[in-house]
This record gives structure tokens, C-alpha cells and sequence, in this order.
């Protein structure tokens, strides 16, 4: 059994990589282990956001212990992401949906949020133009995937959408089947072939309707949010 001194200093001097799987090691050991976690997310207070703080924010929230409850509501009361927006946008809905691994009322949201950076016309139609999405701001693009990357242990975002679909070449046809969005000839049907928890493969999550096209989630992933990141 490893020592749990060693798995705590080790997760101040490891990669991201490997801190992502040694907090799950200090999930096992219990107490002593939420414990170190708390330690460690409070000496990052401040450092830019990646994914093993995402993951152990997630563990401490799942945890749901007294003291973990009060250590997130007193360091961390708006999560680890931060809700930054260029439009005055209000992110704690969505980041309290994801924190609670809620990924179909987080998608809703995320669809919603996209329609209040476009403006009150979107907002009454509820789907966007494509024209719409090259005014949106980096900063609210990248806070938005932030929160879906960091709540996902980086699964789902729309930068990852933009990896995957880099990595076929720009081609919507194949990235379809790449993110379980079409299976041979059939459509995913919405909402309920979709998979809404973290076995769904990488890039499932946000979902953009199709039913009008490929423009808009064309312009989503070829905004300069991404390339600046
Ligand atoms: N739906 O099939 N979708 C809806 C997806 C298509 C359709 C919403 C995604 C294909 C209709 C979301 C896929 C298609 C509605 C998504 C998908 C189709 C609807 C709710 C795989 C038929 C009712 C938000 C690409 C062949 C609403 C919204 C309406 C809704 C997502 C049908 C999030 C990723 C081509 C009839 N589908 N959608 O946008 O507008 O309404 O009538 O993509």
C-alpha cells in the first residue's frame, strides 16, 4: 500500500498527467486523503486552472463530507474555473450543473448561454445564426470550455471537438462517428441516444443540432478562441 505522505508529495511535483492519477489513489485512502487534497487545492489558490485541480475539486465535491463541503464553499465558492465573461454573462449556473456531473441540464444551459452571447433575437429563436458566432468573445468561448474540459477530466469541450476534428482532416463526415453523433446512416436522436455521463467518448459533449447544417459548429470551431490557447 502506498504511504500517504508519499502520494501527497508526489502530487505537488508530479505531471498533470500523472497528478490526475494519483488522486484517485488519495480518494481510497478516505480522510486522510480528502485531507491532503485540501491541503494541495489550497497551495494552488491562484495558479492557472488544469485539470488535476479540476479532478480533485470534483473528488472533494463528490466526496460530500462536512469538511469538504466548508473547504469548497470557503476557497472555491464559484469552482476553479473562473467565470470570466466580456458580456456580463453569468457562468455559475452552468458551473454548478457540471460540478454536479449533470452533463444533459449542463448541455441545455451551454445552448442557452451561446444564445444570450448572441443576443436577445437568439435568445427568443433558441438556436443561433452562424453569423453570429464569429462576434463572440474569446474569453466567454474559452471560460465555457474551461468549465466542460475541467468538469470532465478534459473529455468534453469544444476545443477537444476541435482536436478530434483537426485530427480527421476538417471533415464533419468523419467526425461525426468519432463522437457517437451518427452510427452508419442514423442521426443520435436527442435526447435520448445521446450518453450523458463520462463513458461517452471523448468530444460527445456539447451537442450543436445539426438539423440546420454544419455552419454553426463550423464557425464555433474554427473561432480564435482555440488557436490562442
Ligand atoms: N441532434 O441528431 N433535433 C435537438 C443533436 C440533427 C432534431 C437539440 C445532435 C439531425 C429535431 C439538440 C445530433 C436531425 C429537434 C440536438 C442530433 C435532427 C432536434 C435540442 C447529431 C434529424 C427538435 C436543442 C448530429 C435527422 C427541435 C435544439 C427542432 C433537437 C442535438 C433533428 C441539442 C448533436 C440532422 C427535429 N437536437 N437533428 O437545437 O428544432 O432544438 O425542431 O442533427
Amino acid at each position: 500500500m502506498q504511504d500517504i505522505n508519499n502520494l501527497s508529495s508526489k502530487l505537488k511535483s508530479e505531471s498533470e498527467k500523472n497528478q490526475l492519477k494519483l488522486i484517485p489513489q488519495l480518494v481510497e485512502t478516505g480522510e486522510s486523503g480528502y485531507q491532503s487534497l485540501m491541503i494541495w487545492m489550497s497551495s494552488c489558490q491562484g495558479n492557472p486552472v488544469n485539470l488535476a485541480i479540476g479532478k480533485a475539486y470534483q473528488a472533494l465535491y463528490q466526496a460530500n463530507t462536512p469538511e469538504t463541503k466548508k473547504f469548497l464553499q470557503t476557497n472555491f465558492p464559484q469552482g476553479v474555473v473562473p467565470l470570466v465573461s466580456d458580456k456580463n454573462i453569468d457562468y455559475t449556473n452552468l458551473q454548478q450543473l457540471l460540478a454536479q456531473q449533470d452533463f444533459q441540464q449542463a448541455d441545455v444551459v451551454t445552448i442557452q448561454k451561446l444564445c444570450e452571447l448572441a443576443g436577445s433575437s437568439a435568445m427568443e429563436r433558441k438556436w443561433l445564426y452562424f453569423t453570429e458566432v464569429s462576434s463572440f468573445p474569446i474569453t466567454d468561448l474559452q471560460t465555457i470550455d474551461w468549465l466542460w474540459r475541467v468538469h470532465s477530466e478534459g473529455k468534453f469541450g469544444f476545443s477537444v471537438q476541435r482536436k478530434i476534428w483537426i485530427s480527421v482532416g476538417k471533415d464533419f463526415t468523419k467526425l461525426w462517428p468519432k463522437i457517437k453523433w451518427k452510427d452508419g446512416n442514423n442521426w443520435t436522436r436527442y435526447p435520448n441516444e445521446f450518453i450523458w455521463d463520462l463513458s461517452a467518448p471523448q468530444g460527445h459533449l456539447p451537442l450543436s443540432n445539426q438539423l440546420r447544417g454544419v455552419r454553426v459548429i463550423n464557425a464555433i470551431l474554427n473561432h480564435p478562441a482555440w488557436s490562442k490557447q
